[in-house]
């Protein structure tokens, strides 16, 4: 089905609240380097252009910190992701923080217009505030909330400017499709650090969660088998994993919001990895890696290569 992998890397860290994810994917290649692998050696490595210089400005936008950023870099994925589908490959890409993956589910949607998308969300997070719900104004916390074209205006608790909501709007109206995706299509994996507004939008649309307990008494095969039945429907899958899914006991606090007792490295492996073998698979993505804030080095980095690298034979066999 795909020729090769298309590595794309997009070190885009403006919608994070602590710096440093932008490094995140060139610690994974380091940490590749490190091993001698020659994976990314093997095959494309494209690495998109930023708007990390924002961040050395005051953002205008206090409840969509960087959202004009976000806009282009939203953009930038569409333009690297069709052209990586037009030459048949797979596109693995490696992002610095989670608020672009938005802009990966807008990418594959306009790709792919007449497919039904599903999302695997492998995250300690939920990710579905909305600029009228934030706590931040760090958008990094929204993405889903743009896929799923969701204000959650029964939890509002800012007052957003008429600036802030245009460009809202248009990230989530980009390409001419709104929703991207159907919360029924949306399965969380490992949230387990949410804000009420969440909570009570996760509540109304009916979000599955996979809790980490709920992964070690059923096993991550079993999560598979499941997560593949509820998006029987869905023609494609997306898999984006944020590393703070996993415990940082096991692999470190080098990632910009750590959250206790999460999955381990090999649960998070099986789980991706199974659902790769369902073939619907059509990208996966890797954020939020900060070697800045590792304690132990490029731990986090080195965990997360060595499940590529699994994840990566899975694809190309
Ligand atoms: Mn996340």
């Amino acid at each position: 089905m795909y020729k090769d992998i298309t590595f794309l890397l997009n070190p885009s860290e403006i919608t994070a609240g602590t710096r440093g994810a932008s490094l995140g994917p060139f610690a994974l290649i380091t940490a590749a380097r490190k091993n001698r692998s020659t994976l990314f050696g093997t095959s494309p490595v494209v690495c998109m252009d930023d708007c990390n210089s924002l961040l050395d400005k005051e953002t205008e936008f206090k409840f969509a910190k960087n959202s004009d950023g976000l806009l282009t870099i939203f953009k930038e994925l569409d333009k690297h992701i069709s052209e990586i589908y037009s030459n048949c490959h797979f596109p693995f890409l490696l992002s610095g923080d989670h608020g672009s993956a938005g802009g990966t589910i807008a990418a594959i949607r306009n790709a792919f217009p007449a497919k039904r998308l599903g999302v695997v969300w492998i995250d300690a997070h939920g990710d579905i505030h909305s600029p009228y719900t934030t706590p931040s104004g760090n958008m990094h916390g929204m993405p889903l909330s743009t896929a799923l074209n969701e204000d959650n205006i029964p939890c509002k608790v800012n007052e957003v400017s008429s600036e802030e909501k245009m460009l809202w709007d248009a990230l989530k109206n980009i390409h001419g499709i709104a929703p991207k995706i159907s919360p029924e299509d949306l399965v969380f994996v490992s949230v387990r650090d949410t804000e009420e507004q969440e909570d009570a939008i996760i509540q109304r649309l009916g979000i599955k969660n996979y809790e980490v307990s709920e992964v070690r008494n059923k096993t991550a095969n079993q999560v598979v088998v499941e997560i593949l039945q509820k998006l029987e429907g869905c023609d494609l899958i997306y898999i984006s994993f944020d590393v703070d899914s996993m415990d940082p006991q096991v692999t470190s606090h080098g990632t910009g919001t750590p959250v206790e007792n999460g999955l381990f490295p090999e649960e998070a492996e099986t789980i991706m990895k199974g659902l790769l073998e369902s073939n619907k698979v059509c990208c996966v993505e890797f954020v939020e890696i900060n070697p800045c804030l590792d304690e132990k080095k490029n731990e986090m980095a080195e965990v997360a290569f060595s499940i590529v690298e699994k994840l990566v034979a899975t694809i190309t066999k």
